[in-house]
């Protein structure tokens, strides 16, 4: 009910009687008061005259469905929203949930006290200041497939980046860069069977109007934001729907082709680390290399001391490049 009186005082410029609401919505006078007051909580600034009604004068910069829907153009993805003002993790969230869930159910907070990276690092995740979300999959694909949603995000992101004139880099597998400095990170986790994935659960951290005094020393040196790059603040309602918009387009076309060639492309072109010169953590070892290519399955390759070898996403994190 609330989602509808929005939509009513979104529909004028100018004021519209309690009456008339409640005419066309069914409901008491006093209960689209109450209503407007749950409105007024939630940061909608509303002007009630007692003779002319309601008027929407602003609304907050808040994740909510009311807020993203009127930007989304997607067939399925985020057509339901969960919104938290603060949650542990999205992702943990999402996981919890996926497997009974619908398919593109997306999970968004203001705010992570838990937020995670891959191999249980820290996603640090400032209230109001970036985009924290899950967005959950079913799709039918085996696991040996799942990487490559990773790289549909990253092109996805990059693309939707590129429509706010903001030009990034993709490291692979799932960074987004400006400037040599990490702007936004993807965690894809699933649920599946030895042939078959249950759920997919694609997180994805921006940092978008963070400032550098969010970030403590440590990351000053490695994170960056979109507000920090362009100096402009970036509403993020319209963002976050654009990149679902893109997601949608890139996911849809995914599943129905099985060609990841066009969103491999477009890792590979904007690539920050494909020539360089990269430090590779895995569990037991590290070691720098040359970074050649990405191949036609999404894995890295790269040249160790004249050996050629390759990678697969989520056993590996490449630091510090180096431009030998
Ligand atoms: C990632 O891991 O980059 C995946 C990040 C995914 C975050 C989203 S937010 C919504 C959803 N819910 C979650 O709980 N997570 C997902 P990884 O490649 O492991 O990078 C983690 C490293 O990035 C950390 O160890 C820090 O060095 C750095 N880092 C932490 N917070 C950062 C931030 N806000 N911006 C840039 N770098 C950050």
């Amino acid at each position: 009910m609330k989602s509808k009186i929005l939509n009513i005082l979104r529909s004028t410029d100018t004021y519209i009687s309690g009456e008339e609401i409640s005419k066309l919505l069914g409901i008491s006078r006093a209960a689209i008061w109450k209503h407007i007051n749950q409105l007024k909580k939630e940061g909608y600034q509303i002007d009630s005259l007692t003779k002319s009604g309601y008027k929407l004068i602003s609304s907050p910069d808040i994740l909510s469905f009311d807020e993203i829907s009127p930007f989304l153009k997607t067939k399925f993805i985020g057509h339901d929203i969960l919104y938290f003002e603060s949650i542990d993790s999205t992702n943990t969230f999402a996981k919890s949930i996926s497997q009974n869930c619908k398919d593109g159910l997306v999970i968004i907070a203001e705010e992570q006290t838990k937020g995670r990276g891959r191999l249980g690092r820290t996603w640090v995740s400032p209230k109001r200041k970036g985009i924290w979300m899950s967005i959950i999959l079913h799709p039918n694909l085996p696991p040996s497939e799942a990487h490559k949603i990773t790289i549909i995000t990253a092109s996805s992101i990059y693309t939707t980046l590129s429509k706010f004139n903001i030009e990034t880099k993709i490291k692979w597998p799932n960074d987004i860069i400006i400037n040599e400095k990490k702007v936004c990170g993807i965690l894809t986790e699933m649920n599946a069977e030895l042939n078959h994935i249950n759920s997919l659960v694609i997180g994805i951290g921006i940092n978008v109007n963070t400032e550098v005094e969010d970030f403590n020393e440590e990351l000053r040196q490695i994170a960056t934001s979109l507000k920090i790059e362009t100096g402009e603040f970036i509403e993020r309602k319209k963002l976050a729907a654009e990149l679902l918009n893109n997601f949608e387009k890139f996911y849809i076309d995914y599943i129905a082709t099985k060609d990841i060639k066009p969103y491999l492309e477009i890792v590979r072109k904007n690539s920050a680390i494909i020539n360089k010169y990269v430090e590779i953590i895995k569990p037991n070892e590290k070691y720098i290399a040359k970074v050649i290519d990405i191949d036609d399955d999404g894995q890295l390759i790269i040249d160790k001391d004249g050996n050629i070898e390759k990678l697969i996403s989520g056993e590996v994190s490449l630091h510090n490049m180096y431009n030998k």
